[in-house]
């Protein structure tokens, strides 16, 4: 048996699952009142740490648990299992914060995560989020555009990829330990991709700061892509020419491609990607389709016009 299996055979639905998100869904009927009334900076929801508003983006299914998303992840600097990332990122600090923003920019710098957050206005965006390994969440995100950050920095016209690392930090993260991944974790992203308003950059989810295990405190979300273009833990951004290295297309570049868009008409070597398990769905839940472009299509599918997905996957 699969752990996936595993998984799904155990206890799940209990007053620990159901309360949180009660609660949730309570609080977010107070802040589209606070919005309403004009008072978004005043009346956050009342046990969330994070001031936001709503927005057209978002998906209207159910968001999974709190649980869901904070107890199966991938997070391959905490190790490979869907747990360890929730099981050895407790010792992981992600105050202070700082985001390096080079290459091909008018202001490069280092800035202070805190300078960033003070003049943007957090969003909130309930996503799909479609894994490369076939299973299937909805988050509710915690963010802002990508292109609000790379504006201030000032995109110099020959720039043409944006490049993102992960943190590196043996000490805290037992699978940077591990060599079999040339670390750190890298993922890019075409220019019109990281301009595009349905990319950000999330610091929360539930209305609160981001756990670590879901890439606290800066991670980003690609959502018409696979979950793997979503690197965690952002340390350094830079704007380039050339498409620049991404891990798990130089780990296997015949299984996982540069763009990664969500295909179920592209399958991947070993598996069909013509189907996914959502998570929460329960033993008898089934499969659902996967949908082009994790059914972002029609906000992106114009990005890739004349291109030949089954090439550039
Ligand atoms: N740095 C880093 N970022 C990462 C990963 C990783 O192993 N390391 N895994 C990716 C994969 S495969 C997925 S599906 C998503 C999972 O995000 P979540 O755990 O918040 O749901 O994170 C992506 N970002
Ligand atoms: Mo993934």
């Amino acid at each position: 048996m699969t752990r996936d299996m595993q998984s799904r055979l155990g206890p799940r639905i209990g007053w620990s699952q159901v309360t949180p998100r009660a609660d949730y869904l309570n609080r977010r009927q107070l802040m589209a009142g606070a919005v309403g009334l004009g008072l978004a900076g005043l009346a956050g929801p009342a046990a969330a740490k994070l001031t936001y508003i709503p927005s057209k983006y978002s998906t209207t299914e159910t968001p999974n648990t709190l649980e869901e998303i904070t107890g199966y992840n991938n997070f391959y600097e905490f190790g490979t299992d869907k747990s360890d990332p929730k099981n050895y990122s407790g010792q992981f600090q992600p105050e202070p914060w700082t985001v390096e923003i080079g290459g091909m920019v008018d202001r490069p710098g280092t800035w202070g995560l805190d300078d960033i957050l003070k003049d943007v206005t957090l969003e909130e965006r309930i996503y799909r989020l479609r894994c490369v390994e076939a299973w299937s969440m909805v988050i509710p995100w915690i963010g802002f555009p990508l292109k609000t950050l790379l504006d201030k920095a000032g995109v110099q016209p020959g720039a043409k990829f944006v490049a993102f690392e992960t943190v590196m930090r043996p000490e805290e993260m037992p699978g940077q330990r591990a060599r079999w991944i040339e670390w750190p974790y890298r993922e890019g992203l075409r220019l019109d991709e990281a301009m595009h308003p349905l990319t950000i950059l999330a610091t929360g989810l539930y209305g609160d700061p981001l756990p670590n295990q879901n890439g606290a405190p800066l991670r980003l979300v690609v959502p018409w892509k696979y979950g793997f273009k979503g690197i965690k833990s952002i340390v350094k951004i830079s704007l380039v020419p050339q498409e620049p290295k991404a891990t798990w297309k130089m780990l296997q570049s015949n299984e996982y491609g540069f763009y990664a868009n969500v295909n179920p008409k592209v399958d991947h070597p070993r598996w069909s990607q013509a189907t996914e398990r959502r998570i929460g769905a329960g033993l008898f839940g089934g499969r659902q389709e996967t949908q082009m472009f994790n059914g972002y299509g029609e906000q992106v599918a114009d990005l890739y016009k004349g291109m030949d997905l089954a090439k550039d996957y």
